[in-house]
């Protein structure tokens, strides 16, 4: 070959291996990004409810039943970022239509309750405590209002619609907008104490509904159990499925596709759907004790409980969003805050430290030096590991300076490329044999995989086996689970 034509092919080839990988199926929006790191995220239940000792109000508690004694949006807030929870929702109404910021369009609202002498305004308090502390706000406003004397009529749509332009205009930069499939059913409705049904596919106009969120709060993630940004995961238990794609498609159980809440197909949703058409992601909902709502005979969930479910939630590349149920002086119970402190400590102290962070690593394959393997382990989920094009199984060989004792392992996919890798395996080496210790399938933006029992080893090899395209994995961790 001549000098120059050799030339050109090198400089080619070192060009080629430069650019980025081209990205896999559905990808996630800078709205969806921007929530997969908030990974732990609270949902506040406060409302005549809550004096009630009930789960779903009628609708008929008299505002003045609204009467905390020592409301208190700091200590909350306090005691959720103590938990790591990085994000609160809201509920700024739920099911029963009581309003906790002075709203104009029902009398149902806070300032007919004695709270701040009628002049005050519970979501107002709740989005600066948040965001004094450092987190992000969102709000669930029920769609279902067991109120509302209009509800079942063609005049409710705009009556919720105002409600939910108020919520947008007010406070701030929402992260997420939550929306719940409940649809109808008894209620106080104005005093007629009837049953209502309607027709959910039609009845909230959600095209155009959800045409406001994005136009006023272009940040929101909508979350229902359809989607758009954030999908159900299809249980109130806290974990996503062990396989988990971010990608979906909604459909009805018919199998044909919809676009409306409360018709989705469940069976699919703790697991999402491989080469789904959209990402959206899984939210994991569970409340912090038994109900959503305050009850006095209820305790909170123990911090191993909670840790176990971060572990099948975050760490199936999912959200947790955790209930939170202040009681009736308007703050958490000491037993709440307790449990969230610990859980919170134990989160801190086990992921504060990557067992993995000096050591060498050997893998099969490489992109280049822009994707080489020292961006797995340079904390940074921006920078990743990639192979060319053509390669898609490859080994990444952890070598410990000594012998280390981890019991999580955690993996993590350069996610605005999309969800790429299908199966892998890890082994350690243990007795002079490699020693498989987990048979993996999706990862996605975290997977946490956590052993049996804990394993001491220097020599550590994660191989990807299975992946329709080349690979792409920004960070990964070992870790030795901490109290
Ligand atoms: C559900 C509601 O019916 C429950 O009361 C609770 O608000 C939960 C978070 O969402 O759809
Ligand atoms: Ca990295």
């Amino acid at each position: 070959m001549r000098p120059l034509l050799i030339l050109f092919l090198l400089i080619t080839t070192a060009v080629y291996a430069q650019t980025p990988p081209k990205p896999y199926g559905a990808l996630p929006t800078k709205r969806q990004l921007a929530w997969h790191d908030i990974e732990v995220y609270g949902l506040i239940h406060f409302t005549p409810t809550t004096f009630e000792n009930k789960e779903w109000g009628f609708g008929d508690a008299d505002p003045k039943t609204f009467n905390p004694t020592a409301f208190n949006a700091d200590q909350i807030v306090k005691a959720a970022k103590a938990g790591g929870l990085r994000g609160i929702i809201l509920v700024a109404k739920h099911h029963d239509g009581f309003a906790l910021w002075p709203t104009k369009t029902t009398s149902y609202n806070i300032s007919k309750s004695p709270f701040r002498s009628g002049k005050g305004n519970l979501v107002k308090e709740v989005e600066q405590a948040v965001r004094k502390n450092g987190l992000k706000f969102g709000v669930y406003c029920s769609p279902w209002d067991r109120n509302n004397a209009l509800y079942g009529t063609d005049k409710y749509l705009a009556i919720y619609q105002a409600q939910l332009k108020e919520l947008y205009s007010n406070y701030g930069q929402l992260f997420m907008s939550w929306h719940d499939g409940a649809n109808g059913g008894d209620g106080y409705y104005g005093g007629a104490k009837e049953k209502r049904s309607i027709d959910n596919t039609t009845y909230y106009d959600w095209n155009n509904t959800w045409g406001i969120t994005r136009k006023i709060q272009p940040m929101a993630n909508i979350f229902s159990d359809i989607g758009l940004d954030i999908r159900w995961v299809g249980n109130e238990d806290g974990h996503a499925a062990e396989t988990s794609w971010a990608t979906f498609t909604p459909m009805a159980p018919d199998g044909k596709n919809v676009a409306v809440p409360g018709q989705a197909n469940y069976p699919q949703s703790p697991e999402g759907i491989r080469n789904g058409k959209f990402w959206m992601p899984a939210e994991c909902d569970v409340p912090l004790r038994k109900g959503w709502f305050y009850h006095p005979t209820e305790k909170p969930k123990t911090p191993e409980t909670l840790f176990d479910l971060y572990l099948k939630s975050v760490g199936r590349g999912a959200g947790l969003d955790l209930g939170l149920a202040p009681d009736k002086s308007g703050q958490l119970h000491a037993d709440d805050v307790a449990a969230l402190k610990t859980f919170g400590d134990m989160v801190k102290h086990t992921f504060t430290n990557n067992l993995a962070k000096n050591a060498k690593l050997k893998v099969s394959n490489t992109r280049g030096a822009k994707y080489s393997a020292n961006t797995l382990l340079d904390n940074n989920k921006n920078t990743y590991w990639a192979t060319q094009d053509d390669v898609h199984e490859a080994t990444i060989t952890i070598s410990l300076a000594a012998a280390k004792t981890f019991d999580i392992i955690s993996l993590q996919e350069y996610i605005p490329l999309g969800q790429r890798v299908e199966t892998y395996t890890i082994e350690v080496f243990e007795n002079n044999t490699w020693k498989k210790v987990y048979d993996g399938t999706s990862i996605g933006a975290k997977r946490l995989i956590k052993l049996d029992a804990p394993v001491t080893t220097n020599k550590v090899k994660i191989s990807i086996t299975q992946s329709p395209v080349c690979i792409t994995l920004s960070e990964i961790g070992l870790y030795k689970k901490t109290n």
